[in-house]
């Protein structure tokens, strides 16, 4: 019998959390896996790639630029990939208050060029954009759905509000297997060090170690629904599954605040987080939204999606794996 062609996919942010649970994933499912990095990734693999050093011997990685159209259309036509995941951005929203134009830049220009040279490069290629919760902004429904109203309230949310519809016009007007999914906030040990819940989990690993002693943060109050990053992978990779492209909220369907984040991560290594933990105004953001619950019944229905990993489940497992890296001291590996 001869063998079967493996599937070759494509992913744009493959170091970042989510392209590195991704690409695990479609390496787990046979897939040629290809991935797109920044030139400066490949010079200091050791801190720019720790995400994926355990299987970068199973991937495909390219240099290209996400600031240049060129670059992007010759690696895509070179490689002709059946599925392409776009998931490179600024993602901190914070950041996007401080540097609107870099967020709009990387994210707009970014999710176009994509488009445009899968369309131009690799026409029968499936593709994934990576919208966001934060396209509903100040919302006028609990929880959201697809047909949810969008009012982004940073550039960020407005980037991916921009994506959303590019996305979707090259899905209407030129025929492409293109797909949004409106995410909403989803972590792991591997999440950046400056997104709340990983700066909770990191701290409370120190001040249980006796390294530090305190944790300052801003909006205590804040709801987020968090779920599990590896649950939110498959959602992406089961939209490209589909005869028909279309658009998915993902979400747990669950909110917790800030403060409960922290109670339960405190607890857990049996510590009371009101000792700890200081407020401190310069991590409040300008425009804050308080209910962002989604409500994905449509992933559910169509696609099969379900998460597997509940909230404690995924605060304990941020913990243990930070008093496990930060009894260590081995501070680079984040993985
Ligand atoms: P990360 O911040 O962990 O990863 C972002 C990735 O994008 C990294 O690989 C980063 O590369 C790459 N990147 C950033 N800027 C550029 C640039 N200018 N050129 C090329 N590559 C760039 O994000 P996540 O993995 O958490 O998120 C993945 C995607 O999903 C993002 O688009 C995010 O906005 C979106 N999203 C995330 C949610 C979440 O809760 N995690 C929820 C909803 C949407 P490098 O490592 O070199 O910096
Ligand atoms: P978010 O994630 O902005 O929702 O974007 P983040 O973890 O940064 O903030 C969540 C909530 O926590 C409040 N908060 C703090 N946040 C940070 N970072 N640091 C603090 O000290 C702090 N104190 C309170 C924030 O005000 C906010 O309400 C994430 C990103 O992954 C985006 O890319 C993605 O699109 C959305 O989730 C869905």
């Amino acid at each position: 019998m001869p063998k079967k062609t493996p599937k070759k996919a494509l992913i744009t942010g493959i170091t970042g959390q989510d392209g590195s649970y991704l690409a695990e994933w479609l390496v787990e499912q046979g897939y040629e896996v290809h991935g797109f990095v920044r030139r400066v990734a490949i010079e200091d693999p050791d801190t720019r790639m720790h995400r994926i050093r355990h299987i970068a011997d199973r991937l495909h990685l390219h240099t290209a630029s996400l600031g240049s159209y060129p670059s992007l259309y010759k690696t895509i036509h070179r490689i002709q990939p059946d599925e392409c995941y776009h998931l490179a951005a600024e993602s901190f929203v914070s950041y996007s208050f401080e540097d609107e134009f870099t967020t709009i830049n990387t994210n707009v220009n970014g999710v176009h060029y994509m488009l445009s040279s899968v369309l131009e490069g690799a026409p029968d290629c499936r593709f994934y954009f990576a919208a966001s919760s934060e396209i509903f902004g100040r919302v006028t429904q609990v929880p959201q759905d697809e047909t949810t109203p969008f009012h982004p309230r940073s550039a960020y949310g407005i980037s991916k509000s921009a994506g959303y519809e590019m996305t979707r016009n090259y899905r209407e007007a030129y025929g492409l297997h293109a797909s949004c999914g409106i995410l909403y906030n989803h972590e792991s040990p591997r999440r950046g060090m400056e997104f709340v819940t990983r700066k909770i989990s990191s701290h409370v690993a120190r001040i249980k170690l006796g390294q530090i002693d305190t944790l300052q943060l801003g909006n205590l109050h804040a709801h987020r629904d968090w779920g599990h990053a590896s649950d939110y992978v498959r959602a992406m990779w089961l939209m490209l599954q589909q005869d028909t492209p279309d658009d998915y909220v993902i979400a747990t369907g669950q909110t917790h605040t800030v403060q409960a984040f922290c109670e339960t991560a405190f607890d857990h290594v049996g510590l009371d987080w009101r000792e700890h933990v200081k407020i401190d105004s310069r991590f409040y953001r300008p425009a804050e939204e308080h209910v962002l619950r989604g409500d994905a019944s449509k992933a559910k229905r169509v696609l099969g999606w379900e998460q597997r990993i509940g909230f404690d489940e995924l605060v304990r497992e941020m913990v243990e794996a930070d008093l496990k890296r930060y009894s260590r001291h081995d501070v680079a590996a984040a993985v």
